[in-house]
């Protein structure tokens, strides 16, 4: 981890609205985003990120409010400077090696000598929705529950990564297991991100991740998604 993000002191993050760059939203609900009290904006998705979709997004954020920014890198071509910190997946459930090793291998050759100016964070990515987009286009194998408690032991013990990710993008995920899991990690963070459009959820689920993401119900329900920033509201100091 990079000491800028640590200077965004992500392991005290909570909640972060992932914002999807091949989707619109108003200046008026950004603007509202960005003062929720969230502790971080991610600027992600799967399907038909354009760099001038990034562009777009990083502009009416950036100068406008003081929150950090941060790029999920899901393809190269949308790489663009001027964000907080960049996070990368490496897709531990994926059938292939190019998904958790040969596009990350590609983009250090690409971007290496410009990686010591940037902040980079690599996400242990464990993809558990089986219809969710990311789940196809990475070619996951559905993994149980002891397969998924190793996949977290990996992610800590072999390859010391900072991020454990339980991603069920679009699908609301099951507490025990993320549960479990919470009580496999020491050191590296656990996210949880997936189907989460309530108050209710997001205290649920933070009882057991370090971290919640929302995502789609940015666009499907508003008022509720932004509702789920209030579990920031509940920190104890
Ligand atoms: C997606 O984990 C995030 O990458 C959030 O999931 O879109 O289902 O909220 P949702």
């Amino acid at each position: 981890m990079g000491d800028a993000l640590l200077d965004m002191k992500i392991e005290d993050w909570k909640h972060i609205f992932k914002l999807d760059p091949a989707k619109s939203i108003s200046d008026e609900h950004l603007d509202l985003i960005c003062t929720s009290g969230t502790d971080a904006l991610v600027v992600g998705g799967t399907d038909n990120i354009t760099l001038s979709g990034v562009e777009d997004l990083l502009g009416r954020i950036k100068g406008k409010h003081p929150i950090p920014c941060v790029l999920e890198v899901s393809t190269m071509d949308s790489i663009i400077p001027g964000f907080d910190g960049y996070f990368v997946p490496m897709v531990l459930n994926s059938r292939d090696k190019k998904w958790m090793m040969d596009v990350q291998h590609q983009g250090i050759k690409q971007f290496q000598s410009l990686i010591k100016y940037v902040e980079i964070l690599f996400e242990g990515y464990c993809i558990l929705n089986k219809d969710a987009k990311a789940f196809q286009h990475t070619n996951c194998v559905m993994p149980d529950e002891e397969d998924v408690l190793a996949y977290a032991y990996m992610a800590e013990h072999v390859f010391h990564l900072p991020v454990f990710y339980m991603e069920y993008s679009g699908k609301y995920g099951d507490k025990e297991l993320v549960k479990r899991v919470k009580e496999e990690l020491t050191d590296t963070k656990l996210f949880y991100g997936g189907g989460i459009e309530t108050l209710e959820q997001a205290k649920e689920m933070k009882q057991y991740a370090d971290c919640i993401i929302v995502g789609n119900s940015i666009y499907t329900c508003f008022e509720q998604a932004l509702e789920t920033a209030k579990i920031n509201e509940e920190r104890t100091v």
